[in-house]
């Protein structure tokens, strides 16, 4: 996000920024700040900052390679760099399987291919400073290093979040690493395939790569074979969304495709023991009340356009990234695809949830709140098994960013909690909401059942209506792309 490495570039980052800083705390300060009683400063500062950071005018390519700039591997983690070999076309094969079993009708999506998969096994490293460098040892014995402080017989799969176009594992090496020490399990962070340049379904191939090789290792492989049951996934943000599209995708193969062929062997595909999201993703259309209601809380602007308007491209400068050809009006899936259930979780069905391990979401007051609660709503109703914590005027992901703070720690400690339940399978499912107040001084539990005014049926037209929009509009960007392409 920071517009550049070099120290004057960072340092006229800041200088432009003390106005906005300034005026926070004053207004804070009068108490006529528009968070007032919601948000303590610090997590008002770190709101404008953030927000004065997203920039999405710059041309894709170019906020891409911004928002993947790595930290380097330094202080209290282990990091040992891993690369999932290729298996058989059968992986995409299966994704293919289970998104015509899901889809509605006229979805189109690219053919995603099947590659080797990168990935970083990250765990805690104590007792050195915050600026320890790693020691010079192969990635071998970092691995075996990071497993003598993560000894728990399970594994965290853990998907970055980023818009599906933005970030990387090593954006995310502090929070993963903290998750580990609290789990004391090793954390498998994949680097998947990021739109534009790899649509869906790309993403849900590369993740469902990294699960089979948890539960069949690759010749080559560092780790030993995890069971199904001893395997959390995780993510934030549209990393939530890939974790609970892998879920859908894994349900849905049990009912078309029990088994996958995975370098030679004929894998089972079993369940994992839950699924954790942080601030989920599950709405790809953004049609949710809460996206334009919570704004002022959050770092994340609502959509500049909305349905009955004309649909107009962002007014971001091209590059050799985006627009895509042929062009699509949406950055990860065509419009066709984007109320498929493993685009939207969203858009599934109630039934779909209805064999599902325990699913965790935690989430704050913030523009993506509605698409939490009416998921776990749907898994309520449905019969599955939720647990759903929201944090009174946070923003997205806010535990992840402040992990040091009263309601980071509160929600890190939940966050655990329910990846060492599940895989010890004794997670208690609840029907409420548990809303943690200002302050974390006043928790409520109130009824999944009515925490969202929004019926089922009101929400699918809502997304229905906007992926319409989408389509109407992705037709014209196609038609005059073609007719340019003739000149
Ligand atoms: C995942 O993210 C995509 C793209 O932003 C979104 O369309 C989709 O609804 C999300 N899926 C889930 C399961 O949340
Ligand atoms: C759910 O919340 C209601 C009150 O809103 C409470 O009476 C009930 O005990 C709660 N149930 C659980 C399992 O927490
Ligand atoms: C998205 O799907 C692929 C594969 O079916 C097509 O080739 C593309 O033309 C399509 N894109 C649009 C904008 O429809």
């Amino acid at each position: 996000m920071a517009s550049s490495g070099n120290p004057i570039a960072l340092l006229k980052a800041m200088l432009v920024r003390i106005p906005m800083v300034l005026k926070t705390i004053f207004l804070h300060g009068i108490r006529m700040s528009p968070v007032w009683g919601k948000q303590d400063l610090r997590t008002e500062l770190t709101v404008a900052i953030i927000r004065s950071f997203i920039d999405f005018t710059m041309p894709v390519g170019k906020q891409q390679k911004n928002s993947m700039r790595d930290p380097g591997i330094k202080g209290p983690m282990w990091v040992s760099k891993i690369t999932l070999p290729q298996p058989e076309n059968d992986v995409q094969e299966a994704v293919i399987k289970a998104i015509e079993e899901l889809k509605e009708g006229g979805e189109t999506y690219d053919i995603p291919g099947v590659g080797p998969v990168e990935a970083e096994w990250t765990g805690h490293r104590s007792g050195v400073d915050k600026n320890a460098p790693q020691p010079d040892i192969s990635e071998e014995e970092k691995y075996r290093e990071l497993r003598k402080e993560a000894p728990a017989d399970m594994v965290i799969l853990y998907f970055h979040g980023g818009a599906h176009f933005l970030m990387d594992p090593c954006t995310h090496r502090v929070p993963v690493s903290h998750l580990s020490k609290l789990t004391g399990a090793p954390v498998l962070s994949v680097r998947y395939r990021l739109a534009p340049q790899h649509p869906f379904p790309s993403a849900i191939v590369d993740a469902l790569v990294a699960y089979l090789s948890l539960l069949a290792p690759p010749p080559g492989s560092l780790h030993d074979c995890v069971p199904a049951k001893k395997i959390v996934l995780s993510g934030d943000s549209a990393g939530g969304n890939l974790s609970l599209a892998l879920l859908q995708t894994l349900l849905s193969l049990r009912r078309v495709c029990p088994t996958v062929r995975f370098h030679g062997k004929e894998v089972p595909i079993e369940l994992p023991a839950g699924v954790a999201t942080i601030s989920p993703w599950c709405d790809v259309t953004r049609s949710m009340p809460s996206v334009v209601n919570n704004a002022v809380y959050d770092y994340l602007d609502p959509p500049t356009q909305k349905p009955g308007t004309v649909f107009r491209p962002a007014a971001i400068p091209e590059d050799n990234v985006w627009p895509c050809n042929p062009p699509r009006a949406d950055i990860y899936a065509n419009a066709s695809a984007l109320i498929h259930p493993l685009t939207s979780p969203l858009a599934a069905r109630k039934e779909l949830w209805k064999d599902a391990p325990p699913i965790f979401i935690t989430m704050g007051e913030e523009g993506l709140t509605d698409e939490g609660l009416i998921v776990a709503r749907k898994i309520h109703q449905s019969g599955g098994q939720v647990i759903t914590e929201q944090f009174e005027g946070m923003p997205h992901c806010f535990g992840l960013i402040m992990i040091s703070t009263p309601a980071g720690r509160r929600f890190f400690e939940t966050l655990s909690k329910f990846c060492r339940d599940a895989a010890a399978g004794r997670v208690t499912p609840s029907p409420n909401l548990t809303f943690i107040g200002f302050g974390l001084e006043e928790i409520k539990e109130l009824p999944l059942d009515s925490v969202v005014s929004l019926s089922d049926d009101e929400v699918d037209e809502l997304m229905r209506r906007t992926a319409q929009w989408k389509i109407e509009g992705e037709k014209e960007l196609v038609k005059q792309w073609s007719e340019k392409a003739k000149l």
